[in-house]
């Protein structure tokens, strides 16, 4: 028997692109996000636990990924096993419940939280369907590693049948305080926290999330907790903080790159007020989108010394659109770009250019590297990434990080000017500050930050969680001999 210990990493995507030539050949272009390279490096350095093996993805996908005979389709580092869910199950499981109820709920957003019986349904049938896959492929000694909030209830299906199995859950976003997570119904709340409970080591961003989650667990599911570990029958489950960071040495490499200069030039060229703001954010009502906005219109309404000096170019990346709030939230924008541009524009300057749609590595390198403030105001957000590779990109070491205290991200990035996003008077004051900042000072900012985030990247953390969720293991074992 092959007994050799394999990495599972279960995600709702898949870390592939899949695009079909005209032929009809298929093309499967990696993702370049972090976990996908974080987790990709291991695969290349050939040290999956100390062995050159290829690691395996469980993800979501649509049929038309496997050609005829197909179960699981291979490069050179990842086996990726398609876990394929029907559209109307998928709609009512993802855009439903998660998009729906745990995103919106999580976020501290209850008057958008839809409490579909339907979706919640939905949401069970496609955590089994995972399961039944995975139990299915699982074999003693394999560690599997859970992604995110689409899958909360799946370490404890995977439990269930695989008792002594090492199972990792990193939350990727906010778990809300029990005031909040209360307003599920009671028999949701209590299943997805058993869920979650199914693994040995369950990971946030910060510790308060980390200390929400155990209070949680604690009133609904009447287990004792201590400041980081579950005690249930016949097991521990250790709970922790692993902020999760970026490649930051392949940001750094950005500021210097032939193609982000090209474009830095060409965007200069454009953008010819003395001083650029810049945001790129999803479309999300938790991004704080209209804050920001209102927060731009009253500084420009406070300080008209700064009218035609200064730009805020905000990028807005499509998501989720067919749910209705958010299709709602884009003409929302609309209205208020619209309204401060025709109220304080002139014919030779737009305060507010906006653009909505994604944008290529380089061009996200470019408005990184020659931004002067990178204005970053999430209502609530688990970590924010944005102002990470803000940081990570400058060389220089100069421009200025203004960031939400409600990011995740703001306990780590010392350097940033912290704000409260709806405190519009503090956000416009930051705003000031930071365009009057003096270089020396810019500079003190981004290498504390800097420090951080080069200490702290994305291999870092994985090996961080991946070392924990072994230790953690060990433990269980002496505890069950005893
Ligand atoms: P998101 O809500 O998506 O992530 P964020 O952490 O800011 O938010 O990550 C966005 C990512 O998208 C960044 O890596 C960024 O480079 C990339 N990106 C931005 N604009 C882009 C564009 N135009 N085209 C392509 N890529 C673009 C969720 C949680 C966060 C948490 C992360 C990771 O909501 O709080 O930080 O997961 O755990």
């Amino acid at each position: 028997m092959n007994d050799e210990k394999r990495l599972i990493i279960v995600a709702y995507r898949i870390p592939f692109k899949v695009t079909f030539k005209e032929s009809g050949e298929r093309v499967l272009q990696q993702n370049s996000g972090g976990l996908v390279s974080a987790i990709l490096s291991l695969a290349e350095k050939g040290d999956v636990f100390g062995k050159n093996q290829k690691i395996h993805w469980f993800g979501y996908s649509t049929p038309d990924i496997l050609q005829e005979g197909e179960t699981q389709v291979e490069n050179e580092n990842f086996i990726v096993h398609p876990v394929l869910i029907e559209d109307a199950l998928n709609d009512a499981y993802y855009e439903g419940f998660c998009n729906s109820t745990i995103w919106p709920i999580s976020h501290y957003y209850p008057y958008l939280t839809s409490f579909n019986e339907e979706d919640y349904e939905a949401y069970v049938k496609a955590n089994k369907i995972f399961a039944d896959q995975i139990n299915a492929f699982i074999r003693p000694g394999d560690m599997v590693w859970i992604q995110d909030y689409q899958l909360m209830l799946l370490p404890g299906m995977l439990r269930s049948e695989n008792p002594d199995a090492s199972i990792g859950y990193f939350h990727h976003i906010p778990f809300a305080t029990f005031e909040i997570f209360r307003l599920l119904p009671k028999q949701w709340q209590t299943e997805l926290l058993k869920g979650m409970i199914g693994a040995d080591l369950v990971g946030f961003h910060t510790n308060d999330y980390s200390q929400y989650f155990l209070r949680s667990v604690q009133r609904v599911l009447g287990y004792d907790t201590t400041a980081r570990d579950i005690s249930i029958p016949n097991r521990i489950v250790r709970v922790d903080t692993f902020p999760i960071s970026i490649d930051y040495n392949k940001f750094q490499e950005l500021y210097n790159d032939p193609g982000v200069i090209e474009k830095r030039k060409e965007f200069l060229k454009d953008l010819s007020a003395e001083k650029n703001i810049f945001s790129v954010d999803r479309l999300d009502y938790s991004k704080g989108l209209i804050h920001r906005l209102n927060g731009f219109e009253y500084f420009l309404d406070q300080y008209p010394q700064w009218h035609t000096r200064v730009v805020l170019t905000m990028i807005v990346v499509p998501s989720r659109e067919t749910i209705l709030k958010y299709a709602e939230m884009k003409h929302e924008l609309e209205e208020a770009v619209g309204r401060i541009n025709g109220k304080y524009g002139t014919l030779g300057w737009r305060p507010v250019i906006y653009l909505y749609r994604s944008l290529s590595f380089e061009e996200l390198g470019a408005l990184y590297t020659l931004a002067d403030v990178a204005l970053i105001t999430p209502i609530r957000d688990g970590m924010n990434l944005v102002a990470k590779e803000f940081v990570a990109t400058r060389t220089d070491k100069k421009g200025v990080l203004i960031l939400s205290e409600m990011a995740g991200a703001s306990l780590e990035l010392n350097g940033a000017i912290l704000i409260n996003p709806t405190d519009k008077r503090t956000l416009a004051a930051a705003i000031i500050q930071a365009l009057t900042m003096d270089e020396q000072e810019q500079t003190q900012r981004m290498q504390m930050m800097q420090d951080r985030i080069r200490v702290y990247d994305i291999f870092k953390w994985t090996e961080d969680y991946m070392d924990q969720l072994d230790i953690i293991k060990l433990k269980q074992m002496e505890f069950e001999e005893k």
